[in-house]
């Protein structure tokens, strides 16, 4: 039984959001036409979920700018501009996807001392989101994988589905990244790929619905 994770599919991430990836809209139609077909048991969503005092803003340490790496309680952090506050218009989804396809969401960098990319746990990789263990009992052994951003969540989200055991694929055309720097998704392609994530298009996977 396969699920599809659509990651942090939320205002601040398309344009003119605060933290905006790139074209990040464009991935929203294709969320929508795969959460629609029939090939998926559960339709997963996550959202990036922060307090107003979390670790990972630039905001909350004197001096910073969005960009800076700093040391976050022994773990590296990149500084980010505020986003994604808890049950704020720039935390909800975006409008554009139908979200009443979601089965199940699933909350993450909710701990204002450590940042979360990762759907499955956060990023010291001490506390579980409980995604992992709703997949298991659910029966799911396979996850399709998409949304913002490719070089951050999504990145980390397919790592750990595919290091859990899930056989996992990124839908690459329903994924855009930040790029800090040149290149980051590219190389968070390859990063996933050498995982044993298997690097897909939206239109093959369509065109198989039909037949699986
Ligand atoms: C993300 C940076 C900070 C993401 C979330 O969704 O990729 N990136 N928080
Ligand atoms: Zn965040």
């Amino acid at each position: 039984m396969r699920a599809l994770i659509l990651v942090d599919l939320q205002n601040d991430f398309m344009p003119g959001g605060a933290l905006a990836v790139p074209d990040g809209d464009a991935v929203v139609p294709v969320a929508n036409a795969l959460a629609a077909s029939s090939t998926y048991a559960h339709v997963i969503a996550t959202q990036d979920w922060h307090p107003a005092d979390h670790g990972s803003f630039a905001a909350n340490h004197a001096g910073r700018s969005p960009g800076e790496q700093i040391e976050l309680h022994g773990l590296a952090q990149v500084l980010w501009p505020v986003h994604c506050v808890q049950e704020t218009r720039g935390a909800a989804f975006v409008d554009t996807l139908e979200a009443s396809r979601v089965t199940k969401v699933f909350f993450k960098g909710t701990d204002p001392t450590v940042d979360s990319y990762s759907g499955f746990f956060d990023n010291g990789q001490r506390k579980a989101t409980g995604l992992g263990a709703f997949l298991k009992d659910q029966g799911v052994n396979a996850v399709d994988v998409l949304g913002l951003a490719t070089d951050y969540c999504v990145k980390f989200t397919a790592l750990d589905a595919a290091r859990l055991g899930f056989a996992t694929r990124l839908v690459v055309d329903g994924c855009r990244g930040v790029n800090l720097s040149e290149g980051d998704s590219e190389r968070a392609v390859a990063e996933m790929r050498a995982a044993g994530v298997e690097v897909v298009e939206s239109d093959a996977l369509l065109a198989a619905g039909a037949r699986d």
